[in-house]
């Protein structure tokens, strides 16, 4: 296998745009021959993770299983991506002690919660803000931003096209033997 795997681990509030730039940054490996996959709600709340809620304790769980597929993945040699909004430095560091904090690389998409309630695109805030969602991550239960993320990213100043540059920038000379 010509590439060296690394852990890319997109946090931040629901609809700041996780998933788009792993979308966006698994096009953009594969474009250089690299062999990734992307864990998200998609593939993992609905799976392996479907007897877990929003709780602080499934929230624990959510990520701990996260972080083993993940150490299965990096030590299979895939590049892992993934975009889940991991709301705590105590959650972020427990995923990067399972993973190993030499392969965990910490991207913060920062895009303000004004910007993310103003997208809803999923119409989650505003259920949220009606009592509707209970324990829902800036709204009703916490949010803490990384302290020294590997990269920070506000998809409300920079085009996805930009935040994709960024992270090409920062994994690639990681990933290339
Ligand atoms: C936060 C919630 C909640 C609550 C459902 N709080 O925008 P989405 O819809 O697709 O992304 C959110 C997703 C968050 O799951 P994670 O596994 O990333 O969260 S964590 O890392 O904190 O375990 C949102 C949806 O699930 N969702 N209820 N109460 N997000």
């Amino acid at each position: 296998l010509k590439q060296r795997s690394v852990m890319v681990w997109f946090t931040g509030l629901s609809g700041s745009g996780k998933s788009t730039m792993a979308i966006a940054l698994e096009r953009e490996l594969h474009k250089c021959g690299l062999l990734c996959r992307i864990l998200d709600g998609d593939n993992i709340r609905s799976g392996i993770n479907n007897n877990l809620g929003f709780s602080a304790e499934d929230r624990v769980e959510n990520i701990r299983r996260i972080a083993e597929v993940s150490k299965l993945f990096i030590d299979t040699g895939v590049i892992t991506i993934a975009a889940f909004i991991s709301p705590n430095n105590d959650l972020r560091e427990m995923a990067a002690s399972i993973i190993g904090k030499e392969n965990f690389l910490e991207i913060y998409v920062s895009t303000p919660i004004e910007e993310c309630e103003r997208r809803d695109v999923k119409g989650l805030y505003a259920k949220a803000r009606r009592g509707e969602i209970k324990d829902f991550t800036g709204v009703s239960a916490p949010f803490e931003a990384p302290g020294h993320p590997d990269l920070t990213l506000d998809t409300s100043v920079l085009s996805l096209k930009e935040s994709v540059h960024e992270l090409m920038d920062l994994i690639i000379p990681k990933v290339t033997v």
